[in-house]
């Protein structure tokens, strides 16, 4: 007879499982946890006997994974609304970059603020997400740029994780964009990301995976490439941002350096596409900074889906691309804007966001052995996630931890 810490009667179970169809629905279901574990999954009449410490009754109520939000710059100092009004006035992200702001207003503000301070003012945004249903979130760096303030971007980050009920990974993305003092001096910043502040961020174990902006406001394909290759040795995984507004070979180059993820790709080619899939890497997209920037050109969505790419789904929670701390807006928003299916959408913060983290054998499907991070919603079917605008409906999030 089995032991379990707490079992799930009388729900409905999407179990996002890659190799069942559609959402691997099953009704009248079951579900017991163990450690923090999945033990047992199925439908009620087939459980086997077991003794578990609590029961709770779902009342018809569909489970999913919790959610993942696999994109985020949530840790940050101040706001550019200054900005979206400029750029509804007609300037573009671009122009406004070159002026000196864009990032590098949001890096002025986050040095000026104390660990305590971006803390405090960060832990709403994780709990917005926390309040709709997300477990996990990777949260990036970025905004400092230097060593001191890049490390204490990511201690941030990781005080969010230990002090909040949601799991946060952190990325190391201190080539987000060339700071104000290395002006015309891009190659010698390249030099302190990997000859300084990697190795220590490595050594401390404050990242779990490295990020860069290949662009041509931000970084050129061969200094993401020292990065990368940095990185590698260090023994931590890359992931990009990939052809946001401009195609720069981004994916190829991900693809080369077999990233986690190659996120945005608005601008991503045929071949790009090409390349992403027979690479492995999950294909992120952020419709929140494709709406907030006016843009036109979507990411080869169909491409991406003739190639078998797995498409994942994130919030790019920043002050200045996409100013939205909700990853259901985030599906709501790919839906509309790149036509992802209801499916698609669930699935691209649930599995495919987990693979994104190289979290796949971990979590993101309900599934015998995975994380038991479920979320239980008061809706009739699980497309309604994608349906809704600004209505919540989590009932209840159970984490493992
Ligand atoms: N692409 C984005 O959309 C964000 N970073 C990036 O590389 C923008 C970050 C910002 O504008 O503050
Ligand atoms: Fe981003």
């Amino acid at each position: 007879m089995a032991d379990w810490d707490l079992l799930l009667t009388n729900a409905r179970i999407a179990t996002m499982a890659a190799k069942t169809p559609g959402y691997g629905e099953i009704e009248d279901a079951a579900l017991a946890i163990s450690g923090g574990r999945i033990a047992w999954i199925g439908s009620r009449e087939d459980l086997p006997d077991g003794d578990a410490a609590k029961t709770l009754s779902l009342e018809g109520r569909w489970l999913t994974p919790a959610l993942i939000d696999c994109h985020t710059h949530l840790v940050f100092g101040g706001d550019r609304s200054g900005e979206f009004e400029q750029r509804l006035e007609g300037a573009s992200y671009e122009d406004i970059a070159k002026a000196g702001g864009g990032i590098m207003a949001t890096v002025r503000a986050t040095r000026g603020m104390s660990a305590d301070e971006l803390f405090a003012a960060a832990l709403p945004r994780v709990q917005a997400l926390a309040a709709e249903g997300v477990a996990t979130i990777e949260i990036k760096s970025g905004y400092g740029l230097d060593v001191d303030n890049e490390i204490k971007m990511l201690e941030v980050a990781r005080r969010l994780g230990e002090t909040s009920a949601v799991d946060v990974r952190t990325t190391l993305l201190a080539a987000h964009t060339v700071p104000a003092e290395y002006q015309g001096k891009a190659d010698e910043y390249t030099d302190l990301i990997c000859n300084d502040l990697l190795p220590e961020v490595a050594a401390r174990g404050l990242a779990d995976a490295v990020d860069a902006y290949c662009e041509s406001i931000a970084f050129t394909a061969p200094q993401v490439a020292r990065v990368f290759r940095k990185a590698g040795e260090l023994g931590l995984p890359v992931k990009l941002h990939a052809d946001q507004l401009s195609d720069g070979g981004g994916a190829e180059l991900a693809a080369h350096f077999n990233a986690l993820s190659a996120d945005h790709l608005e601008y991503t080619s045929v071949s790009g596409a090409k390349a992403i899939a027979e690479s492995g890497a999950v294909a992120v997209l952020l419709p929140g900074a494709f709406l907030t920037l006016g843009e036109t050109q979507k990411p080869p969505i169909d491409e991406l889906r003739r190639q078998g790419v797995p498409l994942a789904v994130a919030s790019d929670c920043n002050p200045g691309t996409s100013p939205i701390c909700s990853l259901r807006n985030a599906m709501m928003l790919a839906s509309r804007l790149f036509r992802l299916t209801p499916l698609e959408c669930l699935a691209g913060v649930t599995r495919e966001a987990a693979r994104a983290l190289g979290l796949a054998d971990d979590r993101g499907t309900l599934e015998v052995g995975k994380r038991a991070d479920i979320a239980a919603w008061d809706i009739h079917h699980p497309r309604e996630l994608s349906y809704w605008i600004g209505t919540p409906q989590l009932a209840e999030l159970l984490l493992a931890d």
